[in-house]
């Protein structure tokens, strides 16, 4: 079955959405480096590269189902953030949004009776569960370290052990 020009349109802005959650996620490892938060500044670099990864599933998908790639520009970042405090929730904001993004899609696939498109959109759904659950974690973890320096220094030099893992489906 050709996939729909409307699916087609949406998987585009979402490799749209892929590419400005990285562009958010760059931004905001260069604020944290700005900061001396060199862990946080890694964690946000490799966050970056994992939503290249997702916009590039998208990019693979699309052309395999026989569809177009558009490349619209990405919106600019606003980073008038001053703290990870704030970095933070504005990544789980980004993310719940994302989410909402996702489930449409699946709403959509599944009207369509497009199952190829819901089984590889699952792969999505249960990523942005994890993205949503992290994002959040570490906001609390910040929140409690808020009133004690060297428990953000902790957090810190944790969140620098983050390294880049490909995503299963790509492998
Ligand atoms: Fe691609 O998951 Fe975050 O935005």
């Amino acid at each position: 079955m050709k996939i729909s020009y409307e699916m087609q349109s949406v998987i585009n802005r979402q490799i749209n959405n892929e590419f400005h959650s990285a562009y958010i996620y760059m931004t905001m490892s260069a604020k944290a480096s700005e900061m001396n938060l060199k862990g946080f500044a890694n964690w946000f670099e490799v966050q970056a590269k994992e939503e290249f990864y997702h916009a590039e599933g998208f990019i693979k998908y699309l052309i395999d189902r026989g569809g177009i790639v558009a490349a619209p520009a990405i919106d600019a970042v606003d980073s008038s953030w001053t703290s990870v405090e704030e970095m933070y929730k504005a990544s789980l904001e980004q993310e719940q949004k994302v989410t909402a993004d996702i489930d449409a899609m699946v709403a959509l696939a599944h009207a369509e009776k497009d199952f190829a498109s819901v089984e590889f959109l699952n792969w999505y759904v249960r990523e942005q569960v994890e993205e949503e659950a992290t994002a959040s974690e570490i906001l609390e973890q910040i929140r409690f370290a808020k009133s004690a320096p060297c428990a953000l220094m902790f957090l810190d030099k944790q969140l620098g052990k983050r390294k880049l893992e490909k995503p299963e489906i790509w492998e």
